[in-house]
């Protein structure tokens, strides 16, 4: 059971509403399957570090997660057997679910040869033909938790078709090659993107201001529950830091300054070697950047991306600035719209900020980067996991790791939402993670 994800909404499901996730739920495992098109079999298998996944690893765990949270409790409903599609896909693809059971260890995902990709999606089409005729038993009212838990199973797709595309970048850029996932129209190839005028702070007064997830929709259990925090007053900027500006921080010495790190930060830049943004590549007195798209030059005018928290915040330090709380960015961001350069785009790549006129406000806080925060990801208060083994979904993460906010050029756009919290390390720079400035 999902507390908080539907069964709190609770109405009895209508045929239509029934119908609706049905259409949505073929949608989006089809978008994941699209982001495979261009992959040759050889691409789906290897794991090329630890905290990423191989291809086929993905398809088949966003599978396992339906088979195991889905159709076996529909099948105990219905008090009918259930058969797994294999008898050991649960160890294999189970993530971090302890309480559903033992897994194969996660630094191992790269040795599995087999299941071969071919019966991974064969695995995908058992498990679509049995949602399939799930449906017309769900519309009579009585499945509200089931309901809930597929709605988490299709956000829960959604995050590993980011974190395929994530997994697939940091593959290729092993590569020596250089792979494209995508030919054809490349993103803002080259430097010549429109010139940017400086970044621009809009002012937000001091209050008592009211963040998290407030009900009406789905949200995960980590958004909750809205509550009441005091915002002392802040500027934010308009637009997430550029490439240009970054280089400017390199060119000044940031990567060679300890006063600018905190202190696992500097630890990190001496042992990883660090003195430029993930698949930055020097070539000559120039920088190069692997992209989707294949290596490119350096785009001054877009958001700089792949860099760590810790480089984030030393670059705020540079500037003289720093990150916003999850908080204020929150607070910033209610009254703009959930629009930007998501995943569909097929830009796969962020893109620079329209700045045109001057701002009237922050712009672009959705898609092109995740921003760091400077939020450890932390209950709200009053926080209540999900019930049962999903309750593993995200509470039991709560320590060591960072917020970010807003949503990336990987992130599918009906996945993001005002009040949406993603986290990770601090030291982790493989997501589509930037900079945005406050004072
Ligand atoms: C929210 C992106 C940190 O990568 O483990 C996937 C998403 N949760 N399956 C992660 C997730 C369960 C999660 N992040
Ligand atoms: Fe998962």
């Amino acid at each position: 059971m999902v507390q908080g994800a539907g069964s709190a909404r609770g109405a009895a499901q209508s045929a239509e509403q029934v119908a609706e996730m049905a259409a949505r739920y073929e949608a989006i495992r089809a978008f994941t399957e699209s982001l495979c098109v261009t992959l040759q079999p050889e691409d789906y298998v290897v794991q090329s570090m630890p905290d990423a996944s191989p291809v086929k690893w993905h398809l088949a765990h966003t599978s396992w997660f339906f088979e195991t949270f889905v159709l076996e409790p529909a099948a105990r409903a219905r008090r009918a057997p259930f058969t797994s599609f294999h008898p050991r896909y649960g160890y294999l693809f189970n993530s971090y679910y302890v309480s559903v059971g033992a897994r194969h260890e996660r630094p191992q995902r790269g040795m599995l040869t087999r299941p071969s990709v071919e019966e991974v999606y064969e695995y995908r089409r058992h498990v679509d033909a049995a949602m399939r005729t799930l449906w017309g038993e769900l519309a009579d009212g009585a499945h509200a938790d089931l309901i809930a838990t597929i709605e988490v199973g299709l956000h829960h797709e959604q995050q590993h078709q980011e974190l395929l595309l994530t997994d697939v970048k940091h593959l290729f850029a092993q590569n020596p090659l250089r792979p494209a996932l995508r030919t054809g129209a490349s993103p803002a190839r080259g430097i010549s993107g429109p010139e940017l005028r400086p970044t621009d702070f809009s002012p937000f007064e001091e209050g008592l201001r009211s963040v998290g997830h407030g009900g009406g929709g789905f949200a995960f259990d980590n958004e909750s529950p809205r509550h009441r925090t005091f915002v002392e007053a802040f500027a934010l900027a308009d637009r997430p830091m550029t490439n240009g500006e970054y280089l400017s921080f390199m060119a000044a010495g940031g990567y060679r300054r300890p006063e600018l790190w905190l202190s696992e930060g500097w630890d990190a830049v001496q042992k990883q070697g660090w003195e430029a943004p993930l698949y930055w590549e020097r070539e000559g007195d120039h920088w190069q950047v692997f992209t989707l798209h294949g290596l490119r030059e350096i785009a001054p005018s877009e958001p700089v991306c792949h860099v760590s928290f810790y480089e984030a915040d030393a670059c705020a330090r540079w500037a003289g600035a720093r990150l916003p709380t999850e908080m204020e960015w929150e607070v910033a961001a209610e009254s703009a719209l959930v629009q930007g350069n998501f995943a569909e785009s097929g830009w796969l790549n962020p893109r620079p900020t329209q700045v045109d006129e001057p701002a009237r406000g922050p712009r672009a806080m959705f898609g092109d980067v995740w921003e760091w925060t400077a939020s450890a990801y932390l209950p709200y208060p009053g926080y209540q996991a999900w019930a049962g083994s999903l309750g593993e979904y995200n509470g039991k993460f709560m320590s060591g790791q960072m917020v970010l906010r807003g949503g990336s050029c990987f992130t599918p756009a009906s996945h993001m939402r005002t009040t949406y919290r993603n986290f990770f390390p601090p030291s982790a720079r493989w997501q589509a993670s930037g900079i945005r400035l406050a004072r």
